[in-house]
């Protein structure tokens, strides 16, 4: 019988179009596997802003959105599915703070720390629940990509 800090959970990474088009790609991925993650499956994509918006539905009509959407829709990204324990929440440690200039200053050492500039170029994504890394693999991957071995990765009442 696993104990439950054994059981794998799989999240969703992006690599923003400013982490891709600024070479941050490769010291990104080193950060990753040495973090102890497995990186499933990876695609490089660029969004359109029809599914820009779908991906960020959650901040429609937020002040942000429109700069959000260009944002993200500027030139391609790479998005991974990452596994390990706990994936969800070491993925969302290792990126750090949504606002880059702040997390140079408390999470030095953090992603967005390295390749970030400010609240909304902080070149990497991570899913915030399960139930968004669900949402997330299934809009880029489909669901072939949250099981392993036939047992499922997520549980809607963890
Ligand atoms: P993400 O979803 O991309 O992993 O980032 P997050 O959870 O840390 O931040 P969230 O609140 O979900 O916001 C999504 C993305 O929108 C941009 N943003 N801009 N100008 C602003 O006030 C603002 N706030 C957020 C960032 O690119 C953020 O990652
Ligand atoms: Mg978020």
């Amino acid at each position: 019988v696993c104990q439950n800090h054994e059981i794998k959970e799989r999240t969703l990474a992006i690599i923003k179009p400013d982490g891709v088009q600024g070479y941050y790609t490769d010291e990104i991925k080193e950060a990753i596997l040495e973090w102890g993650f497995e990186i499933v499956q990876e695609s490089k994509f660029q969004l359109d802003s029809e599914r820009a918006s779908l991906f960020y539905a959650e901040h429609s009509g937020k002040s942000f959105f429109q700069s959000l959407i260009s944002y993200m829709t500027s030139g391609p990204a790479l998005a991974m599915v990452l596994e390990k324990p706990n994936a969800i929440s070491e993925w969302r440690a290792l990126i750090g703070p949504t606002d880059a200039s702040k997390a140079k200053i408390s999470h030095p050492r953090s992603i967005r720390a390295m390749c970030g500039m400010d609240l909304e170029r902080n070149c990497v994504h991570g899913s915030d629940s399960p139930q968004s890394a669900t949402r997330e693999i299934l809009f880029f991957f489909g669901d072939v990509m949250l099981t392993s071995g036939g047992l499922p990765l997520f549980s809607l009442f963890k």
